[in-house]
């Protein structure tokens, strides 16, 4: 894979970056790795369920070169102050504190243990343009980015699926979320104006166009500053897990992705824990509805594909408990403005962003009015944006 960049300039002012912290720009090669979101089917991967997400155009920018010895020099232009990061490969696995560092430790380790050769130091320097703890997922991005930027440094050849499962599992193990596939599938798959109807279960997908005619899709950010997001998404992970060993006592399934919403109300009192049956009636309905909403999608049925992002929103704010009140705010206030078919938080959850589907002409109204209850609210602003659908991980051909 390969494209042009349209954005020169970015890739100019990291070049000449690159030579200031690593003496010269001789022999680099140029890497973007994108952002996602979710468009419906949350919390549903890691229960064995549909999802269906786009890549988004703005992203993680990589330069990247190969060294002789086996020293790794990494320098990212969000963290100026801690400088260039300097290991031997043969401490790669070490983890020091959150840096950034170790997604890429994370991926080394992940691509070494599945037999890939990485047996040299490397240079990379990074811009990201995702905003941190959005749910816009900057963290599969980065793991994209370095997955992409080895395998073309080392010749490696890896499988996109592979090197997708690759950078899920540096987030389980080396990072420690017990997160599904959603990010990294939609961000090493994506497509210029295509979303992906992915089921978790099998791995098989389907690559739908957007057609929005004329309306887009808003991007909400709270803003919110970084909450527990990972240690209630383990909880999260954790009791979804529980209700399922619980159903199994007595039903034959591998997976809550396999029930009907009916199978499931029949079946509650296997489960016989209130919060439990909570966690599980989400991931079982809004796996059922993300099946349905795709096929509105399709059909053109947009109407029914914003009822369906507002019911989303209400199963994650009442039965998984996710979002909290600045994503309920940004969602709920959405959805009563003109133009607005149907809103609802994106990704995680417990802050981040939520996504509304605004007829185009009513963008400039939505984004003052509903930034006016927002802020009036919590005391400081939102960020809104319009989402463009953009390619996945990828090199970049630059001339
Ligand atoms: C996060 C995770 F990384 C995904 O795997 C997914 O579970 C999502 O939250 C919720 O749908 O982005």
């Amino acid at each position: 894979m390969s494209m042009v960049v349209e954005n020169s300039k970015v890739l100019s002012g990291m070049t000449e970056k690159f030579a200031a912290v690593f003496g010269d720009s001789e022999g680099v090669e140029y890497f973007f790795s994108p952002g996602r979101i979710n468009l419906i089917g949350e919390h549903t991967d890691y229960n064995g369920g549909y999802v269906f997400p786009a890549s988004i155009t703005i992203g993680t920018t990589g330069l990247a070169r190969l060294r002789q010895d086996n020293q790794i020099k990494l320098y990212s232009e969000n963290f100026p102050d801690i400088g260039v990061i300097e290991f031997d490969l043969a401490h790669s696995s070490v983890k020091d504190g959150d840096s950034w560092a170790n997604y890429v430790k994370g991926m080394i380790t992940a691509l070494k243990a599945a037999g890939y050769q990485i047996d040299k130091g490397f240079e990379l320097l990074i811009k990201g343009e995702i905003p941190t703890a959005s749910g816009l997922s900057s963290s599969a991005s980065l793991e994209l980015l370095v997955g992409v930027a080895l395998d073309d440094l080392f010749k490696l050849g890896v499988p996109r699926l592979e090197l997708v499962q690759l950078g899920q599992k540096t987030e389980n193990e080396f990072i420690g979320v017990n997160s599904g596939i959603l990010d990294q599938f939609a961000i090493g798959f994506g497509e210029v104006k295509k979303a992906i109807l992915l089921d978790c279960n099998t791995l098989q997908y389907e690559m739908v166009p957007v057609e929005l005619r004329d309306y887009d899709i808003v991007i909400m950010n709270t803003n919110k500053p970084r909450a527990l997001t990972e240690s209630k998404y383990n909880e999260r992970f954790a009791e979804t897990r529980e209700a399922l060993k619980r159903m199994q006592t007595k039903l034959a399934i591998q997976s809550l992705g396999e029930l009907s919403n009916e199978a499931f109300d029949a079946n509650t009192d296997l489960i016989g824990d209130d919060t439990l049956i909570k966690r599980a009636r989400h991931a079982v309905y809004e796996n059922n509805r993300t099946k349905i909403a795709k096929a509105a999608f399709v059909a053109g049925n947009l109407t029914k594909f914003g009822e369906l992002l507002n019911a989303s929103h209400a199963s994650l704010k009442n039965d998984y408990e996710v979002t909290g009140i600045e994503l309920d705010t940004l969602a709920e206030t959405a959805q009563k403005q003109p133009g607005v078919l149907g809103a609802r938080m994106t990704g995680a959850g417990f802050g981040g962003c939520a996504i509304a589907l605004v007829a185009h002409d009513n963008v400039p109204t939505f984004e003052k009015v509903v930034g006016e209850v927002y802020e009036e609210k919590m005391g400081y602003p939102a960020s809104f944006y319009v989402a463009q659908i953009g390619s996945g991980a990828t090199k970049l051909s630059v001339d």
